[in-house]
C-alpha cells in the first residue's frame, strides 16, 4: 500500500493486528494466484492497483464522500438496487465475505451447518476487519435465504445501522407488487438519510451509470468467448468481484480498457491460452473477494473458465434496466421488471437460470458446467442435482462440487476436475 492509513483505520475502530494479519494473508493469496499468471492483459494493472489499495485508497474515498454528507450503503444481495443510492449521490458497495476469518467466533452465534458466506460476513463484523463494514452508515440484509434471513436477526446487533429488505421468493404478480413497495421504502429510508430527495431525473442519471457498468461487463462476457481465450477465468472473476465495491464510472472505463484491450488481442491472434484448453462454465453460488479457490483450481489444471452464472458474473448484470419514462413511477416499475430477472435460487420455481446456463454454454463454446455450491446453502444445493440431469440430458457434461471457504478439500476438488477435464476432451 503506497500510503500510510493506520490513522483512518483506527478512526473506523479496526483492530489493527488482526487486520494486519488478514491484509498480509490477502495480499499473499493475491500474489500466489493472479501475480503469478503469464501473458495477462496490460490494462489488469489498474486491478492489481485496486486490490493493493482495497483497504487503503479506496476506503480514503469512502471515508472523504461520507465526509462531504453522502450516504455509504453496505449491501449483501444483487437484489438491492444500487441505483437507488446513487439517485441520492450515495456510495454503494458490496460487503459479502470471501474467506475463512473470524471463524470460531461466527460459529458462537451461527450452527456450524451454516454456509460459509454467512460465517464469513459474521467473522468480518465481530473480529472488526472490514473497513467497508465500519464505513457504512446503513447495512441492508435481505430475505432471501433462511441462512441469511434468520441471521441477519443477530448480525444487526453487530453493525451501527441495519435495514432489513423483504424481498418476494416468485415471480407472481404479488411478487412483482412486494418488490415495488420494498424498493420505494428503500428509497424513502435513502431519502431520509441524505436529505435529497429521488426524483425521474436523478433516478435517470443513476440508471444510465449502473447500466454503462453492466454493458461494459456484458462485452467481457462476449470478448471471453473468443477462441482461443483471451483472458483468464480468475481475471474476469476480479473485475465481478471489484463491480461491487469500485466508483463505478471509474471501474465501468476500467473495464472498457481491457476490453479494448481484448478486441486487439482477437485481432492480432494472441491468446491468453491454447486453443485446445477444456472451457468450462462456472454456476452457482456468489464468489465474494477473496474466494478464488475453484477457478484457480480450475486454471491450474490447465482449463479456462469463459463464464461465470453467478451472483458475481452474468447473473448479476444480466439484464439493463428501461429509462424510458419521465415518471418516478414509471421508472420504478422498469426498475423492479429488471431486478426481477435475476435467476436466483431463492425465487421458486427458478426455471430461467438453466435457460441461461443453457444459453452461455453455447454462446461461450463451453466443454463442460461446474456447479459450485457451498456446503449448507440449501437453495443452491437443492436446484443443483435436477439441474445437473436436465444439462446431461442435453448432452452439457457437469460436474457438482459443494465446497466451503477452506483449503482442505483443494486436492480433492482438484482430482475430481482433472478427471472432469479429462472426460470433456475425450
Ligand atoms: S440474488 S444468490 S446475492 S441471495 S450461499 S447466503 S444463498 S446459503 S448468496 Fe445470494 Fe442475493 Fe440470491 Fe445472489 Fe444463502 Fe446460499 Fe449462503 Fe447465499
Amino acid at each position: 500500500m503506497s500510503e500510510n492509513y493506520t490513522q483512518m483505520w483506527t478512526d473506523l475502530g479496526l483492530d489493527l493486528d488482526k487486520h494486519d494479519a488478514l491484509l498480509a494473508v490477502l495480499g499473499q493469496a493475491y500474489q500466489d494466484v493472479f501475480l503469478t499468471q503469464k501473458n495477462r492483459p496490460k490494462s489488469m494493472e489498474y486491478f492489481d492497483f485496486v486490490m493493493s489499495e482495497v483497504h487503503g485508497l479506496r476506503i480514503k474515498e469512502i471515508v472523504d464522500a461520507r465526509a462531504e454528507g453522502r450516504p455509504v450503503v453496505g449491501t449483501f444481495c444483487t437484489f438491492v438496487p444500487e441505483e437507488l443510492v446513487l439517485a441520492v449521490n450515495g456510495v454503494f458497495v458490496g460487503l459479502c465475505s470471501g474467506a475463512d476469518f473470524g471463524l470460531e467466533s461466527a460459529e458462537k452465534l451461527l450452527p456450524r451447518n451454516t454456509c460459509s458466506l454467512i460465517k464469513s460476513a459474521f467473522g468480518f463484523a465481530i473480529e472488526k476487519v472490514c473497513p467497508y463494514i465500519e464505513a457504512s452508515d446503513l447495512i441492508v440484509g435481505e430475505n432471501t435465504c433462511d441462512g441469511k434471513k434468520k441471521s441477519f436477526e443477530q448480525y444487526k446487533d453487530l453493525v451501527k445501522d441495519f435495514y432489513a429488505m423483504d424481498l418476494p421468493q416468485t415471480r407472481s404478480v404479488e411478487g412483482k407488487a412486494l418488490l415495488k413497495s420494498e424498493y420505494m421504502r428503500f428509497a424513502k429510508k435513502l431519502e431520509e438519510m441524505s436529505g435529497k430527495k429521488i426524483t425521474a431525473n436523478n433516478l435517470k442519471k443513476a440508471i444510465a451509470i449502473v447500466n454503462k457498468k453492466r454493458a461494459a461487463m456484458h462485452r467481457l462476457s462476449k470478448l471471453r468467448a473468443a477462441t482461443p481465450a483471451v483472458i483468464s477465468g480468475l481475471d474476469s472473476l476480479l473485475m465481478n468481484q471489484v463491480y461491487f465495491y469500485d466508483d463505478p464510472i471509474r471501474f465501468t472505463d476500467s473495464v472498457n480498457k481491457i476490453c479494448d484491450e481484448l478486441e486487439e488481442r482477437i485481432k492480432s491472434d494472441e491468446a491468453y491460452m491454447d486453443e485446445k484448453a477444456a472451457r468450462i462454465v462456472v454456476t452457482g453460488c456468489p464468489m465474494a473477494v477473496p474466494n478464488w479457490k475453484l477457478h484457480s483450481i480450475i486454471e491450474s489444471c490447465g482449463a479456462i473458465v469463459v463464464g461465470d452464472e453467478s451472483c458475481v458474473g452474468d447473473r448479476g448484470t444480466q439484464t439493463l434496466t428501461k429509462d424510458n419514462s419521465n415518471t418516478l413511477d414509471g421508472l420504478f416499475d422498469y426498475i423492479v421488471e429488471r431486478y426481477q430477472t435475476i435467476d436466483c435460487a431463492i425465487y421458486t420455481p427458478n426455471p430461467t437460470r438453466e435457460e441461461h446456463i443453457k444459453k452461455m454454454f453455447a454462446n461461450t463454446k463451453a466443454d463442460g458446467v461446474i456447479q459450485y455450491s457451498l456446503q449448507f446453502c440449501s437453495p443452491y444445493q437443492m436446484e443443483a442435482i435436477p439441474l445437473e440431469n436436465t444439462l446431461e440430458n442435453k448432452d452439457i457434461p457437469t460436474l457438482r462440487i459443494d465446497t466451503d471457504y477452506s483449503a482442505e478439500d483443494a486436492e480433492q476438488i482438484r482430482t475430481r476436475i482433472e478427471a472432469f477435464i479429462e472426460r470433456i476432451q475425450d
